[in-house]
């Protein structure tokens, strides 16, 4: 990792964009419709700039964060922090942001990994292979939202096969669980990759429940439990087969190492923004892969600014089961990137290597047009000068 970039952040602008979703997307703890994203731009004194994209939702159903609470908290203490200081590198930015805030790890990503985005233009080098990435193409996952009934998630699935996807993951909840998943197992047949996420919507209480999927062999089973849960996902994971996947609990490099500890799972699903950036998001990956634990990319159903950081992540030599990674047209009618992100026919995303920074033209004009509010954030020595 070249972390060694030294970076001069001089100012941020800040903007709420509203995309609507092509179509609303169901879990068990909320359904999204229209996505409110913010992102940033992130300006260096050399006149170099990129873009980066805040995870959060608008409500606080998946983590505590929304995109609220995360423009309270990159305006009051996290811009502040990088503005107009001189950085060693992006991999100081995560010490930086750390010390004396606790939590808005989203907001916190947004920031951090906006500097890795500068760091990558400004040593010319693309995202990915500043970060360490080996492949040249990362194995894209369909996640599929809850549907009405097993025959609509079926049609959803066998189409999803079709198209190329390597993995098929469903949501589940109680109620729209075993049938569900019984039906796709049978419709798509035994070889298919199939996996399952309920968001926490389990107790122990579930456990015999939850046994019953193992005769359909899914890949894994994702947050069952609690969404800050090791201990309970433990006792789970000696009852199932299936292995469990942890998202929502594993916020941190030590939670990573609790869970590992615990044997409260065998697989982590990282979100760069979940875990505050891509230090995190990479010290999980190395300490995942030391104890042989597979790793894939998960999604926050970005825009392809946000697309563009999970690639590159996803590029690292341990994310080796398929990433929820779907191409742009499954989110949005346009994306505000050129070219869109798009899968080959054999379900994979081609990592762009050939041009620094993010590998695509952020669409000014079509951000500016979506965009419903915005904040410019300067250093408190550069808004002296400019008065
Ligand atoms: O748990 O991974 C999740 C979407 C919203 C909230 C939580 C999750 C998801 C997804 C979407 O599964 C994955 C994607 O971006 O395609
Ligand atoms: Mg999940």
């Amino acid at each position: 990792m070249t972390g060694a970039t030294k970076l001069h952040v001089d100012r941020i602008v800040l903007r709420e964009v509203r995309l609507a979703l092509r179509e609303p997307f169901r879990i068990s703890s909320g359904l999204v419709t229209d996505r409110r994203i913010a992102i940033l731009q992130l300006f260096d004194v050399s006149g170099a700039s990129t873009w980066s994209e805040c995870v959060a939702f608008q409500d606080p159903n998946y983590t505590s964060e929304t995109i609220d609470t995360a423009w309270l908290a990159i305006t009051k203490w996290l811009a502040p922090r990088v503005l107009g200081r001189t950085i060693d590198g992006p991999a100081s930015v995560r010490a930086i942001l750390e010390k004396n805030i606790r939590g808005h790890n989203m907001a916190k990503a947004a920031v951090e990994m906006g500097c890795w985005g500068l760091a990558a233009e400004l040593s010319g080098q693309p995202l990915s292979l500043l970060l360490g990435g080996t492949r040249d193409r990362v194995a894209t996952g369909i996640s599929i939202g809850i549907q009405a009934s097993p025959d609509a998630l079926v049609k959803r699935a066998s189409a999803a096969l079709e198209a190329g996807y390597r993995k098929i993951k469903v949501k589940i909840q109680p109620g729209q669980d075993v049938e569900y998943v019984r039906a796709v197992r049978r419709s798509l047949g035994a070889k298919v990759d199939i996996m399952a996420d309920a968001n926490s919507a389990y107790t122990l209480a579930d456990a015999d429940h939850l046994a019953a999927l193992d005769v359909f062999e899914l890949i894994m089973l994702e947050q069952p439990l609690g969404d800050d849960d090791l201990v309970r996902h433990a006792t789970l994971q000696r009852r199932l087969m299936t292995p469990i996947c942890l998202d929502e609990s594993i916020t941190s490099v030590d939670r990573a190492e609790d869970m590992i500890t615990l044997e409260s799972g065998r697989i982590i699903n990282i979100k760069p923004g979940r875990v505050g950036g891509f230090s995190a998001a990479k010290a999980i990956h190395d300490v995942a892969a030391a104890a042989r634990m597979p790793v894939w990319c998960g999604g926050m159903l970005e825009s392809g600014i946000g697309r563009a950081y999970n690639v590159a992540l996803a590029s690292l030599p341990n994310f080796s089961l398929p990433g929820d990674l779907s191409p742009s047209a499954r989110y949005w009618a346009r994306d505000v990137v050129s070219p869109e992100w798009t899968m080959d026919g054999d379900g994979m995303v081609h990592v762009p290597l050939s041009r620094p920074g993010l590998g695509v033209d952020v669409d000014v004009d079509r951000l500016d047009a979506l965009t419903i509010r915005h904040e410019e954030l300067r250093s408190t020595a550069a808004m002296e000068v400019v008065a």
